[in-house]
């Protein structure tokens, strides 16, 4: 493919919106995202098993606060109410993912018809309201017991992945077109099998390339099975994108922002959709890759979902295995109220990049902003600093789009307030606030403002 523009030729983006050509498509998505085990709640409901999160959530000093899942926004039992909040946004389409667990609760073997009913319940009433479902197999909660068998790191998850797969497409596929293998691999696998900060805590480079190389193929057989059970599947993978840069601009720094880039957005998404694993890593992968597994991965899909929040930033450190050690944005860079860096232009330019390298339309499956945030006495939150990183990030979007990139889709992260990993529930990415201690739902400024920007759009298109 050619480039859709020269990145050297790309403008400054200010976060103040201009009058500028739409770009939209008139049928361009609007949604929301959440994922399974930050709403549903209901750990111990119906037959569901435990995940790799339930343990971690356990074990003292992981989650700030001791926080856990085990109720989250409960949204097992108020999906109705969630599903009438989408309506009111006026969303076309809402991302959620499936709890494993909670259909298969030991991983395999027979599943857990409570646990299907709910998804059936959910997907119903997603139709009656007008909302397409896009369903993630994959949000990071695994079945414990198959960790007990060796999570990722054993090549036979791959194989339970797709007969998960089956199970769920043969269930929802009549009702369900648009599913996603998984969620943001490069995090769950770097930070849970490099990094030891989230499950299982592993620390150890050849379980880290193991749980790459099997997620990826894990991810291939799943897109076989999709297109088998579900007749006029649209299928994608989501990929979490973002510019991995040197902390400091020297030649150290720089090669290890590159092999920051490697993980992060080039260890799924190259061999997923270009059929090889990035050079920098193709040996270290080599261990695991055995013949034909390229082309198992390789298959195709007809779009890419896109997760963008902020830049991530690499530095050198001789100690580090995989050639990068993390860093924090410099010191000078805006940041969002929870310290991510706001840089609307790097969104921009993501956009532009992955459509030129994958050549698929995309969607971005999630952006949005994390904030500590206190109510007012009547549970209110006027959210103006969540409502300036959206209108930039869309302006952003618009921008990639008129200079050529095929975006097709935005999905705010995230509908709710949520248990947000390890910092549990202390930071809030939510348009519509949960008072985590009566459950009420009480829509902030934002989503006001997101249901405006829709309704514009939309009356726009239809005009
Ligand atoms: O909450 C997470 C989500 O689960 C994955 N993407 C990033 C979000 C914000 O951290």
């Amino acid at each position: 493919m050619t480039r859709a523009t020269d990145p050297a030729a790309r403008p400054t983006l200010s976060t103040t919106p201009s009058p500028r050509p739409r770009a939209l498509r008139p049928d361009f998505v609007w949604g929301a995202s959440t994922s399974s085990y930050q709403i549903e709640g209901a750990a111990r409901e119906d037959g569901r098993g435990e995940s790799v999160w339930d343990l971690f959530c356990r074990q003292p000093g992981r989650i700030q606060n001791g926080d856990t899942g085990d109720v989250a926004c409960d949204h097992y039992h108020r999906y109705r109410e969630d599903v009438a909040l989408l309506r009111n946004l006026g969303v076309g389409a809402y991302r959620f993912s499936i709890a494993w667990p909670r259909v298969l609760p030991s991983g395999r073997g027979s599943p857990n018809e409570a646990g299907l009913a709910f998804y059936d319940r959910l997907v119903d009433s997603l139709l009656s309201a007008g909302i397409e479902p896009w369903v993630c197999l994959y949000h990071w909660d695994l079945p414990q017991t198959l960790q007990e068998a060796g999570g990722w790191a054993n090549r036979d998850c791959a194989s339970w992945f797709a007969d998960y797969a089956r199970v769920v497409a043969s269930r929802l596929g009549d009702r369900v077109k648009r599913f996603a293998t998984f969620n943001e691999p490069s995090v769950f696998t770097l930070f849970g099998y490099a990094f030891g900060w989230h499950p299982p805590a592993v620390d150890d480079a050849a379980s880290h390339h193991a749980a790459i190389h099997h997620v990826n193929l894990a991810h291939g057989m799943a897109i076989d099975v999709l297109r088998d059970y579900v007749i006029g599947a649209s299928l994608g993978a989501i990929h979490n994108m973002q510019p991995a840069r040197p902390v400091q601009a020297t030649p150290e720094d720089r090669a290890a922002a590159k092999m920051l880039d490697c993980y992060w957005n080039r260890a799924f998404a190259d061999p997923q959709m270009r059929g090889a694993y990035p050079d920098a890593i193709a040996s270290r992968m080599a261990p695991f890759c055995r013949d034909g597994d390229l082309e198992r991965i390789h298959r195709p899909v007809d779009w890419l979902g896109i997760n963008h929040y902020s830049p991530v930033y690499a530095r050198a450190d001789s100690a580090a295995r995989l050639g990068f050690a993390w860093s924090d944005a410099p010191a000078d860079a805006p940041r969002s109220p929870i310290g991510w860096q706001i840089d609307p232009a790097a969104f921009r330019d993501v956009l532009l990049d992955a459509c030129d390298r994958y050549g698929l339309p995309i969607y971005v499956t999630e952006n949005g902003a994390g904030a500590v945030e206190l109510a007012d006495a009547s549970g209110a939150i006027d959210d103006r600093e969540r409502i300036a990183y959206l209108a930039a990030y869309l302006e952003a979007l618009e921008e990639a789009t008129v200079l050529g990139a095929d975006v097709r889709g935005y999905f705010v992260w995230s509908l709710l307030d949520n248990f947000e990993w390890g910092a549990g529930y202390a930071n809030r990415f939510g348009i519509v606030r949960v008072d985590f201690a009566t459950q009420a739902r009480t829509p902030k400024a934002s989503a006001r403002w997101y249901a405006a920007r829709i309704a514009s759009h939309r009356a726009k298109a239809t005009a």
